[in-house]
């Protein structure tokens, strides 16, 4: 596949501005390293005399001098090379352009090979957005340490909330023959600064438990070897009861001598295979996957058995704090699923190893369309911690529906949990500097599947990039990377750039403005998750409740009334939730029950905002289509067909939702609209 789809924002156009081309080609011409390329340092090359091929139609040779005239001169830090003043640690690079009277000069430093890799995307993005050379005097070092994509891929092909194909990994029980796809993907990732990824579903099923056997190894190690040329480490989801599944043991239980064995000969086993293997991903004892609770052990028991596992092969076990009660009563009204994180992992703040890392989902349900940030963040201040995101639209609409993410990552890394006193942003906990940890950063559930557009609508190509980019400098602003990903991807016209750049940043509040109100959550059918159904899970076993009833809604997670999930937080923001008067509107069903006449800080009254909101959403969505056909002729035919198409569905369902979220708060509470629309 080569088409513009596919290539997504890795999509250089040739340059037609023939002055920026004859400069460019100025220095363009010839690349000198002074040594034998091998590994992520000869992919770096290849991108790059590719890269520069699209852009100017020439690839430059490899060199190890030059002989006359300009060139981009690559270096990889080392001791002896003599840059003592290097800061930019191994994975950061140096880009400095040099004027000479006879001709000029590109330097590229990196602090390792992978430095170097990330160097020439960026490169190539500035060369791409047609920036002059004299700004290329850049310096970049990615500010978190693990920079991950989770795939929830199933060794049957299919993809556990997948919305654009099925596995590029794995079909029918083997791994993919099409490695070409995999590699392609790894650029993708790389070029946006991602250095580790987990290959298959955390719901680990019977076939992928024996992915870590003698048999299976072979084909992951040729996965891995693909990552690897790319600078991303490979980690398996493992199922934390193989032991007894696979290993022919009679317990899971992580103190038992047996089982501590069978798990250090496993990682044995995989290092022989993957040698730089990364480690193990963990869901137990969550959504009834195996875990620790069978033997009456705790989470820690469970992590550090794993990780003493790994241990010495400098493995890490990323354990995920997804732990809750999947089978509540709707009935009992104590239990309050938000808590549940919290309760379960802050008791053990201390007693895990240091090659364990416990990844938190960002808010304390589920990737909502708003959500508070998840109290466990600054609240277990002696281990390490790390972000999970979800990229995949899983409730945002399913990647038919329009949402670019990243304003909503952003502030979630901005939030401010003052763990430390004031300043102790979110962003500062997953990068480690709050703490000092010595592991940390963040992952995201992948959005991509092997259809020719990788994320089904092509404006979600924009989340996948974004996620990259947003996580190696949480400082860039959503803005910023919209525009970026957009020349990228369609070319240097401002005005498209622009307007698609807008369509971007509205998406999120028009999705939410049709959907779910004010924080609550859900109202989605049961299951597969895709459109409106208010009461679907209202009774069901989830914790996922809304509360309506005649006179209003919402869930009291009040300290003075309600579940005391607010004391979570550290103050202020324990008050700042706790009262209504200081409860942000978009949150206020999130923590209070209020009636429908309850009055937001907006003015407006809290049915009046769900009727207005969901009018809205639904007239914003057609804004977004109506915008896109003004782009008409900017963009070539098949995706601006592709896009369309997305962009009326979206606007046709946004008027169900609308209707379905408009009828059923008019018929509950009896009041009618202000302006007197149509309501059914
Ligand atoms: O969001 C929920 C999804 C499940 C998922 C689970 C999790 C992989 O509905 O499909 O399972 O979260 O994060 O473990």
């Amino acid at each position: 596949m080569n088409s513009n789809t596919y290539k997504a924002w890795l999509n250089v156009p040739p340059l037609e501005d023939m002055q920026l081309k004859k400069e460019y080609s100025a220095i363009l011409g010839q690349l000198i390293f002074d040594g034998e390329p091998s590994g992520v340092l000869a992919t770096a090359i290849k991108e790059l005399q590719n890269g520069v091929q699209a852009l100017i139609g020439i690839t430059p040779p490899l060199k190890k001098m030059s002989d006359a005239g300009g060139c981009i001169q690559i270096m990889v830090y080392t001791e002896e090379a003599g840059l003592e003043d290097w800061k930019l640690g191994r994975e950061g690079f140096a880009l400095r352009y040099r004027q000479g009277a006879e001709h000029s000069n590109l330097f590229l430093t990196g602090g390792s090979e992978a430095g170097v890799l990330y160097g020439v995307f960026h490169l190539l993005r500035l060369l791409g957005a047609g920036k002059p050379l004299a700004e290329l005097d850049v310096e970049e070092s990615p500010r978190n340490l693990l920079r991950m994509i989770n795939q929830w891929d199933n060794a049957d092909g299919s993809i556990e909330r997948g919305y654009a194909g099925r596995s590029i990994f794995y079909h029918n029980g083997s791994m993919t023959a099409d490695r070409q796809r995999i590699k392609d993907y790894a650029r993708l990732l790389a070029s946006v600064g991602l250095n580790a990824i987990s290959i298959n579903n955390v719901n680990v099923h019977e076939m992928e438990t024996r992915f870590i056997t003698e048999e299976q190894l072979p084909s992951v190690a040729v996965i891995a070897d693909i990552f690897r040329d790319y600078g991303i480490t490979l980690f398996l989801s493992v199922n934390f009861a193989a032991p007894l599944q696979i290993g022919g043991l009679l317990t899971a239980d992580p103190l038992d001598a047996g089982v501590q064995r069978w798990w250090k000969e496993t990682a044995e086993r995989i290092y022989t295979f993957i040698p730089d293997f990364g480690g193990f991903v963990v869901k137990a004892d969550s959504e009834h996957r195996p875990g620790p609770f069978a033997y009456g052990r705790d989470h820690a028991d469970g992590a550090n058995m794993l990780a003493d596992a790994l241990a010495v092969h400098d493995g890490i076990v990323i354990w995920r704090c997804f732990v809750y009660d999947c089978m509540q009563d709707w009935r009992d009204r104590k239990t309050d699923r938000a808590r549940a994180a919290f309760d379960h992992f802050k008791p053990l703040d201390g007693r895990f190893r240091s090659n364990v890392l416990l990844q938190i989902k960002n808010g304390p349900m589920d990737f909502q369309v708003r959500e508070p940030v998840s109290p466990l963040f600054g609240a277990m201040k002696k281990t390490n911690q790390m972000m999970e995101f979800q990229i995949t639209q899983e409730y945002t609409g399913q990647q038919q529906h329009l949402c670019y993410l990243v304003p909503q990552w952003k502030q979630v890394l901005d939030f401010d949990t003052y763990a430390e006193g004031s300043g102790t942003e979110v962003k500062r906990i997953v990068d480690g500097s709050a703490y000092g940890m010595k592991v940390s950063g963040v992952a995201a559930v992948s959005n991509i599947g092997n259809e020719e557009s990788w994320t089904g609508h092509i404006l979600a190509q924009a989340n996948l990039y974004g996620y990259g980019r947003l996580i190696w400098n949480p400082d860039l602003t959503a803005e910023e990377i919209s525009i970026e990903w957009t020349i990228a991807t369609f070319g240097r016209d401002p005005e498209a750039a622009a307007a698609i750049s807008r369509m971007l940043m509205k998406s999120w509040s028009i999705y939410e403005g049709y959907t779910a109100p004010l924080g609550v959550g859900w109202m989605v059918a049961p299951n597969h998750h895709y459109g409106p159904d208010v009461d679907g899970y209202e009774y069901s076993r989830w914790g996922t409740y809304h509360f309506a009833d005649r006179y209003g809604i919402g869930v009291d997670r009040t300290q003075a009334t309600g579940t005391g999930y607010t004391s979570q937080y550290e103050e202020p923001n324990v008050s700042l939730y706790e009262s209504t008067e200081t409860c942000p509107d978009e949150l206020l069903l999130f923590f209070h029950h209020v009636p429908y006449t309850h009055k937001l800080r907006s003015g407006k009254t809290v049915i009046q905002h769900i009727y207005d909101t969901h009018f809205r959403g639904a007239e914003e969505a057609e804004w977004l289509q109506q915008e896109w056909a003004g782009l008409a002729g900017k963009i070539d035919e098949a995706r601006f067909a592709h896009i369309a198409d997305r962009l009326s569905v979206q606007a046709d369902h946004a008027k169900h939702w609308r209707d379905v979220i408009n009828t059923y708060f008019y018929r509950k509470s009896g009041i009618a609209d202000a302006f007197g629309r149509k309501i059914y």
